[in-house]
């Protein structure tokens, strides 16, 4: 079973194939941006094209805010569980703790013209696109400045001005507009790329493989990331999928198989698909990852797993202490250069929870309005037809 195979992984992880530091710029790392190369721990599998390199190039500055952005995604998402529970957040809230590295090495590889189009769990999506925590904790709490003006909640973020297309509730929506994105970006002549994230139990939804044939057949520059974090609710990937390979389920379309919690690894992935999928036409990416919390804050997350591959997981595969360990093993950080920022990072995201207090609720006069293209002329009713009866502005 895949979860067994997951566990038992050895944590010598990441590997360095050049140790390229000098000792005398060993400290000041953040504005070092020579070149490091790291090898991954694990190998990439490929289906229908060849494996990108294992050896990752990357710099001290890198690697820190790999640390950085990671540690501050994992202590937005613990404060929107409090939060949750405070009823402040209301409605539904899926988390995205463990599965971190994929946020942050996807946006290594590309730029803010390539677009990202993602499921319900999307807080660090938004955050990695450069979205202020505060407009996320504000969004999460129905708040007038929230990214999507407080009328989305927690599945439906967006940041248009980076080419983040959201947030979407719909298991497997997303993969035909990603799809619908990268004929955009094609017919534009845009040189940039769709990333549609998706889950494994996504995977198994037909609109994928219509989405992937239209792809494939105009070669659109589409990149499937199935975010294979092994359960789809309470249900193992083992009991959904015939075929647990994602990245082969394109058949005719070429996959990568990736370790999902290693950033080095996403990064080189993305970097390789983007490339593949300018020149040639769609790809997937199988990203082999894991989710701590339950599937949304009403699963406990416990009942169908044991909390001894839950904890396994976090000491052995952790995305976080991975690159905690590879800064210390390069005297790049100390440890108590690293706990100071993580004492920092919780300061901001205490300091972006109390603003977004302060933000107001939308008006009621918000009610009707960003929900169909203006003077339609669209009359909307209550149930009973009578009582409530409004033309939609
Ligand atoms: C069409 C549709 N069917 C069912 C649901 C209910 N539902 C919400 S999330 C989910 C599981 C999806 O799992 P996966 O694709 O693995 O994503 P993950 O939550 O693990 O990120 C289901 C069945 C839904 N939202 N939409
Ligand atoms: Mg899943």
């Amino acid at each position: 079973m895949a979860l067994s195979r997951l566990s038992s992984r050895s944590n010598t992880f990441l590997k360095p194939a050049i140790t390229a530091l000098p000792s005398s710029i060993r400290r000041h790392v953040s504005t070092d941006s020579s070149p490091i190369t790291i090898e991954t721990a694990v190998p990439f599998t490929s289906h229908l094209c060849e494996s990108p390199s294992r050896s990752v190039e990357t710099s001290s500055e890198e690697i820190l805010a790999f640390f950085r952005d990671m540690a501050r995604m994992r202590r937005m998402e613990i404060a929107a569980d409090s939060l949750y529970k405070a009823k402040l957040i209301r409605g539904f809230c899926h988390l995205y703790d463990g599965q971190e590295a994929l946020a942050v090495g996807m946006e290594a590889a590309i730029t803010k013209k390539d677009a990202i189009i993602t499921s319900y769990r999307d807080h660090c999506t938004f955050i990695g696109r450069g979205g202020k925590l505060v407009d996320a904790f504000s969004e999460l709490m129905g708040r007038k400045t929230g990214c999507s003006h407080g009328k989305g909640g927690s599945m439906h973020f967006y940041k248009k001005d980076a080419s983040f297309y959201g947030g979407h509730g719909i298991v497997g929506a997303q993969i035909p507009l990603g799809c619908g994105l990268a004929f955009a970006q094609k017919y534009n002549k845009d040189e940039a790329v769709t990333f549609a994230l998706y889950g494994d139990g996504a995977a198994n939804q037909g609109q994928l493989f219509e989405a992937l044939n239209i792809s494939a057949l105009w070669d659109l520059p589409a990149i499937l990331v199935c975010e294979n974090n092994h359960y789809g609710m309470g249900t193992a990937t083992w009991r959904s999928a015939k075929s647990p390979a994602y990245f082969k389920r394109g058949d005719y379309v070429p996959g990568l198989k990736v370790d999902g919690m290693d950033a080095l690894a996403v990064k080189q992935a993305c970097k390789f698909a983007k490339e593949h999928a300018l020149k040639n036409g769609p790809i997937i990416l199988e990203m082999d990852t894991y989710r701590y919390h339950g599937h949304s804050m009403s699963d406990p997350g416990s009942t169908y797993r044991t909390r001894d591959e839950i904890s396994g997981v976090r000491q052995v595969r952790d995305p976080i202490e991975r690159v905690r360990k590879l800064l210390l093993t390069h005297d790049i950080a100390t440890e108590k250069e690293l706990k100071d920022m993580e004492k920092e990072i919780r300061k901001e995201v205490d300091d972006a929870v109390a603003q977004a207090k302060e933000s107001p609720i939308p008006d009621a006069s918000e009610l009707f309005t960003n929900m169909y293209v203006k003077d339609c002329g669209v009359e909307s009713f209550g149930a009973d037809r009578k009582e409530l009866k409004v033309t939609l502005p």
